[in-house]
């Protein structure tokens, strides 16, 4: 018996593919390169959802027994994830330069005259989780070389504020596999469809809501965050703005895909051990940022705007406070409190 939902194939889904191609459309002499710079990492993420989903039974679980530049300890499907990224981009000749959390330094990938585009990731984010069954994610974020870049150094290509990105994403090798992208024409999300392997859209021109259910913070290093996030998580948990509750995963991708599809906030403040955050500027904070604000919400160090800061280095840090407009109004009205508070 044909199923009932066959009924409407003359609708069929829409796939990331086709929708990729129709938003290059709206730039009248728009080369396809950048659609085939996407493609590549919407094939690099099916094939690092594809181990995920066999963590545990071909061995690939555990540690990999190198430590990256960051001083962690890398995982075997860390090294897998980015050595797949970085192949699908390589075909890619219109990317000349990437950065990856699990690359010392940004490096150049392609010298055609094509290249372009600098692709910064992290390709698999949370990793440490993946052992016990929790949700990862790869982010990326894209930007244009900019104008006067020179060709022996791509650094210049990767160090530009979030502001500047042409597009950035993520994906959450949750329950199921869910791609969300933005070009800067709305953020969309797209299901993996394992039958047919293919992204089809499933969430088109996500908004937060203006409010939340839920605040998002890791609560066991509370007595370590500066003042006026100790403050702002004691107001939330007092009701007095709404009646909140605690969800935490661990893993920054699934924790924002919640607070963006429900609203609410997302904390990493300063802590004790990591004193300027421990999320990373280019290819975690500013690809959430984009997609947050694209939706919007919005997202700040705790000072600025996340996508207005000037970046120094690669693997750069930041607290990151990302959520819907009502927390965030909220937020900042605490961090100024402060402010002022400390001027006196
Ligand atoms: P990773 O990039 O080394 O995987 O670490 C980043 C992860 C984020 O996904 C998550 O938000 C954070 O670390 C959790 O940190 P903590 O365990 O300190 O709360
Ligand atoms: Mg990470």
């Amino acid at each position: 018996m044909i199923p009932q939902y066959t009924e409407n194939l003359e609708t069929a889904a829409l796939t990331i593919q086709q929708h990729i191609v129709d938003e290059q459309r709206r730039f009248p002499g728009a080369t396809g390169e950048f659609s085939f710079l996407l493609s590549g990492l919407t094939l690099a993420t099916k094939k690092i959802q594809d181990q995920v989903r066999r963590a545990g039974i071909n061995n690939i679980l555990g540690e990999f027994g190198a430590v990256n530049v960051q001083g962690e300890s890398q995982q075997i499907l860390d090294v897998y994830s980015n050595r797949v990224m970085i192949q699908s981009l390589s075909s890619r000749k219109s990317v000349g330069v990437i950065a990856s959390e699990e690359e010392d330094e940004a490096r150049f990938l392609n010298d055609s005259p094509e290249a372009k585009y600098a692709v910064i990731f992290d390709p698999l984010d949370g990793s440490s989780n993946i052992d016990v069954n929790v949700s990862v994610g790869t982010t990326f974020s894209i930007v244009r070389r900019p104008a006067g870049a020179t060709d022996d150094d791509p650094n210049q290509w990767v160090l530009q504020k979030g502001a500047k990105q042409i597009g950035a994403g993520y994906v959450v090798y949750g329950s199921s596999t869910v791609m969300v992208y933005t070009v800067g024409n709305g953020v969309h999300g797209f299901t993996l469809d394992p039958g047919i392997g293919a992204f089809v859209l499933t969430h088109e021109n996500i908004r937060m809501p203006r409010q939340g259910k839920s605040y998002s913070v890791n609560e066991a290093y509370f007595d370590n965050f500066p003042q006026h996030y100790q403050d702002y998580i004691n107001h939330l948990r007092s009701g007095e703005s709404g009646n909140y509750r605690s969800r935490y995963i661990g893993s920054m991708v699934a924790d924002f895909h919640r607070t963006l599809l429900r609203g609410g906030i997302f904390i990493y403040p300063p802590t004790a051990s990591h004193a300027s955050g421990k999320l990373r500027l280019l290819y975690e904070a500013n690809p959430i940022a984009m997609i947050a604000e694209q939706a919007g919400g919005f997202a700040t160090d705790g000072h600025s705007r996340i996508l207005e800061v000037d970046p120094k280095e690669v693997h750069q840090r930041t607290p990151l406070v990302v959520g819907s407009q009502h927390e965030m109004e909220l937020f900042e009205e605490f961090a100024g409190r402060r402010a002022k508070a400390s001027s006196v």
